[in-house]
C-alpha cells in the first residue's frame, strides 16, 4: 500500500506508515548493515574462557544500540498512550473557517490521539489524582493540525512565565524525589496559596474529573481561545471541546490508589482492549464561537485560561466526531515520539494573545529538539504530514530527506526561485491581522484579577456527593503536607470560594477554620456536574463469581445479556480452568481471586455454586464489599445472594438481586448505567 500524496482520506496516514513498518518474525538475522549472522548467543573471545575481542563488531552494535535506547522523557505528560482514529465532520464550517478538514459534511481526516497523566514520570501509574493530557494530530490535506488539550477547560496559571515554577511545585521534591506523579505535598500547595490564579483548576483537580475511571470516559478541551478565521478574513473566537459519547465518569479514590497497585496500567490496557474488541471509543468535537466584537461582553476575560466559557452562556456547538479504532503497532515509534506543538495550525485557525497559548507557542518545538535530539523530528513516520512539505531547511541529526540539486537558499534562478510562498487563495497560510498597540510592559490586565468566581462557580453546580469528594480530597491532599502553616494559607484561600468547603477541611486537617469568606456568586453552570453525563452500560466490565455447580444454564442467559447490550465480563473463581456451564457447555475462568482484584470491574455479579469452602466465602465476601463500598453496582442470583445478607447489602441503591434471570439481567443493567449509588450508606 504505498501512499500517494495526491490522493487523501482518512486511510492516508495508515498507507503512509505501512512503508516504514517491518516484520521481524521468520527472517534470518543480520546486523543494521544487513550482514546475515551465524551466532547471537556467544560474544567473540580468545579462547573459550579468554577476554572478549573487540573486533566482535556484532556485540559492538548490538550493545551500543542498546545502550542508546532511550531518550529524555516529557518534562511533563511523560505516562502516555495514544491510538489512530479517524475525524468526521457533521456539517460544513466555512461559514467560520477556511479549515478544510472542517469544510464539508462527511469529510473524514485521519487522526493520531495521545492521552496523559502530567506529573509523572514514564513508569508511573495511571490512575493518580491529576489532570490528562488529550492531544490529536489531524493529518490534514493541508498540514498537520495539533489540538493539544487537556481533560480539565482551564489551567493553573495565566501565564506561561510561570510554567516551569508550577511544573517545579508539582513534581516530586527535588531534596528526595517524593512524591512520586502526585500533588500531595508542601511544594505543590506552597504554590498553591501564593499563586491564587490557580484557585479554579485546583478545584477541578480536587474534583472526580482527575480520577477518571476510563480515557474513554472523560472530555477533551483546547483550553485556550483560540481563532477561526473564514475566507473573507472575518475572525471568531473559538473555545474547542471533546465530548466523550460514554459521557464522563470517574473513579472513588479510595479505588484508585488501590488500582494504582493492582494494575499501574489500568488506563492504557482499557483503551488497548477497547479498541481490540471494537468498543472503539468516540468524542465528539464541540465548538464554543465568540464574534469579535463581542470580546468584552463577559464577566470574565476571554483571554484569561483560568477561565471557561459556561455553556450556558455560550453554547457548544457540536460538529464533528472523531473515533480511535486502531492501536498503534509500537509504542516508542509512534507514542513516544509523536511530537505535538499548538502552534501547528491549518490556514482558518490562528492564535489569541492569551498570554499561557503565547508562552506555550515557544515551549513545544523547543522541548522536541532535546528530546528527539534535533530539528528533523518532523520525519518522523508517526509526525510526516501527510500532504507534500518543501523548503530550504537542510541537514541536522538523522535526516533522513535526500534534497536534490545544489540550491537550499532563496531566491534562487536555478530553480526559478521555487519553493515558492502560494497566495492565500492558494492555500498560503496568512496570520490575521489583528490589530495590536500598546506599550512594552511586564503587567497582567485588571480583567484577569478575578480568581475565585468561576472556582465558585464550580463548587456550586457540584451534586452533593460531588462536594464531599472534593472536600475529603483536599483533605487528603493537605493532610499529606508537613507544614501546618501551608495547610493554614490553603483553607484561608479557599474560604473565598466557599466558606463551608474552607470549614470542613479545616476540621478534618487540624487547622483553623475561617470565620467569613467571600464569596458572592450563586452562579452555577449545570453541565459541570458529573450527575447530568451521559448515563451508559455500554463498555462496562463485570466482574463475575462463579463456583463450580454454578447454575450454568440460568446464569449464562444473564451472560448473553449483558454481552448483547453491549457489556464485557470476566470470569472469576478459586482456580484457572474451566467450569461446566450446563447444555454442554463450558465456561472459562479469566482470573482467580488473586489475579484480579474487584476494583478492576465496574461491577460485581456473585452468583457462587452449591459447596464452596470458607476462603471462597471470604474471597468472594471481599469482592462484593470492596465493591459495596465503591459505590458501584452489586447483582446476585443464586448462592451469591449469602453474601449481600451477610454483610446488610441487600436492598440498599444499586444492590440487585431476583429470581426470573430477565428481570434480574435488566435491573442489574441499569444500576450499571448509573455508573455509581452515592445514596448507600457505607
Ligand atoms: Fe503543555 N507542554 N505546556 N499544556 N502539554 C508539554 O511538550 C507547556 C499546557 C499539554 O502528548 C511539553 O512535547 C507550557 C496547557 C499536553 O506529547 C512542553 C505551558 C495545556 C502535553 C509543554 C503548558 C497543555 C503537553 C512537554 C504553559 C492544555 C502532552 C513535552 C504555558 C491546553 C503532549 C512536550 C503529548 C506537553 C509546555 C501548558 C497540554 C514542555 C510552557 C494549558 C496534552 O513543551
Amino acid at each position: 500500500m504505498a501512499h500517494d500524496p495526491k490522493k487523501f482520506d482518512e486511510n492516508s496516514k495508515n498507507e503512509q506508515l505501512e512503508q516504514f513498518r517491518s516484520d521481524d518474525s521468520g527472517k534470518d538475522l543480520t546486523t543494521n548493515q544487513g550482514l546475515k549472522l551465524s551466532e547471537d548467543e556467544f560474544s567473540l573471545k580468545a579462547g573459550e574462557r579468554g577476554p572478549t575481542l573487540m573486533e566482535d563488531f556484532h556485540f559492538r552494535e548490538k550493545m551500543t544500540h542498546f545502550d542508546h535506547e532511550r531518550i529524555p522523557e516529557r518534562v511533563v505528560h511523560a505516562r502516555g498512550f495514544a491510538a489512530h482514529g479517524e475525524f468526521e465532520a457533521y456539517e460544513s464550517l466555512e461559514h467560520l473557517t477556511k479549515a478544510k478538514f472542517l469544510s464539508k459534511k462527511g469529510k473524514k481526516t485521519p487522526v493520531f490521539v495521545r492521552f496523559s497523566t502530567v506529573a509523572g514520570s514514564r513508569g508511573s501509574a495511571e490512575t493518580v489524582r491529576d489532570a490528562r493530557g488529550f492531544s490529536t494530530k489531524f493529518y490534514t490535506e493541508e498540514g498537520n493540525y495539533d489540538l493539544v488539550g487537556n481533560n480539565i477547560p482551564v489551567f493553573f496559571i495565566q501565564d506561561a512565565i510561570k510554567f516551569p515554577d508550577l511544573v517545579h511545585a508539582i513534581k516530586p521534591e527535588p531534596h528526595n524525589e517524593i512524591p512520586q506523579a502526585a500533588t500531595a505535598h508542601d511544594t505543590f500547595w506552597d504554590f498553591v496559596a501564593n499563586n491564587q490564579e490557580s484557585a479554579h483548576m485546583v478545584m477541578w483537580t480536587m474534583s472526580d474529573r482527575a480520577i477518571p475511571r476510563s480515557l474513554r470516559t472523560m472530555d477533551g478541551f483546547g483550553v485556550h481561545a483560540f481563532r477561526f478565521v473564514n475566507a473573507e478574513g472575518k475572525s471568531h473566537f473559538v473555545k474547542f471541546n471533546w465530548k466523550s459519547t460514554l459521557g464522563v465518569h470517574s473513579l472513588v479514590w479510595d479505588e484508585a490508589q488501590k488500582i494504582n497497585g493492582k494494575n499501574p496500567d489500568f488506563h492504557r490496557a482499557d483503551l488497548h482492549e477497547a479498541i481490540e474488541s471494537g468498543d472503539y471509543p468516540e468524542y465528539e468535537l464541540g465548538v464554543q464561537i465568540v464574534p469579535e466584537e463581542d470580546e468584552h461582553k463577559f464577566d470574565f476575560d476571554l483571554l484569561d485560561a483560568t477561565k471557561m466559557w459556561p455553556q450556558e452562556e455560550i453554547p457548544i456547538h457540536i460538529v464533528g466526531k472523531m473515533t480511535l479504532n486502531r492501536n498503534v503497532d509500537n509504542v516508542f515509534a509512534e507514542a513516544e515520539q509523536v511530537a505535538f506543538h499548538p502552534g501547528h495550525v491549518v490556514p482558518g485557525i490562528d492564535f489569541s494573545n492569551d498570554p499561557l497559548l503565547q508562552g506555550r507557542l515557544f515551549s513545544y518545538t523547543d522541548t522536541q529538539l532535546i528530546r528527539l535530539g534535533g530539528p528533523n523530528f518532523h520525519e518522523l513516520p508517526i509526525n510526516r504530514a501527510v500532504c507534500p512539505f518543501h523548503n530550504n531547511q537542510r541537514d541536522g541529526y538523522g535526516r533522513q530527506t535526500i534534497n536534490k540539486g545544489k540550491v537550499s537558499y532563496q531566491k534562487s534562478s536555478f530553480t526559478n526561485h521555487t519553493p515558492a510562498p502560494v497566495s492565500e487563495a492558494d492555500g498560503g497560510y496568512v496570520h490575521y491581522q489583528e490589530k495590536v498597540e500598546g506599550r512594552k510592559v511586564r503587567k497582567r490586565s485588571d480583567s484577569f484579577k478575578d480568581h475565585f468566581s468561576q472556582a465558585t462557580m464550580f463548587w456550586n453546580s457540584m451534586s452533593d456527593a460531588e462536594q464531599q469528594h472534593i472536600i475529603e480530597a483536599f483533605s487528603f491532599e493537605l493532610g499529606k503536607c508537613d507544614s501546618i502553616d501551608i495547610r493554614q494559607q490553603v483553607v484561608d484561600m479557599y474560604a473565598n470560594v466557599n466558606l463551608k468547603l474552607a470549614q470542613e477541611i479545616a476540621d478534618n486537617i487540624g487547622v483553623k477554620a475561617p470565620e467569613t469568606g467571600n464569596t458572592d456568586t450563586s452562579k452555577k453552570s449545570p453541565a459541570l456536574s458529573q450527575e447530568n453525563t451521559v448515563k451508559s452500560a455500554k463498555t462496562r466490565k463485570v466482574g463475575v463469581i462463579v463456583a463450580p455447580d454454578f447454575n450454568g444454564k440460568e446464569v449464562m442467559e444473564v451472560l448473553d445479556q449483558l454481552k448483547s447490550k453491549g457489556l464485557q465480563y470476566e470470569i472469576i473463581s478459586e482456580k484457572q480452568g474451566k467450569l461446566d456451564a450446563g447444555n454442554g457447555k463450558q465456561l472459562k475462568i479469566d482470573h482467580t481471586f488473586t489475579t484480579a482484584d474487584p476494583v478492576l470491574f465496574d461491577a460485581i455479579y456473585a452468583v457462587g455454586g452449591p459447596d464452596v469452602s470458607k476462603k471462597f466465602a471470604r474471597n468472594a465476601a471481599y469482592y462484593v464489599t470492596e465493591a459495596f463500598g465503591h459505590f458501584k453496582p452489586i447483582g446476585a442470583t443464586h448462592e451469591g445472594k449469602k453474601w449481600l445478607d451477610a454483610n446488610g447489602y441487600t436492598g440498599e441503591p444499586g444492590v440487585v438481586t431476583g429470581d426470573s434471570m430477565k428481570g434480574f439481567a435488566d435491573s442489574f443493567i441499569d444500576a450499571i448505567a448509573a455508573h455509581r449509588h452515592w445514596n448507600r450508606e457505607v
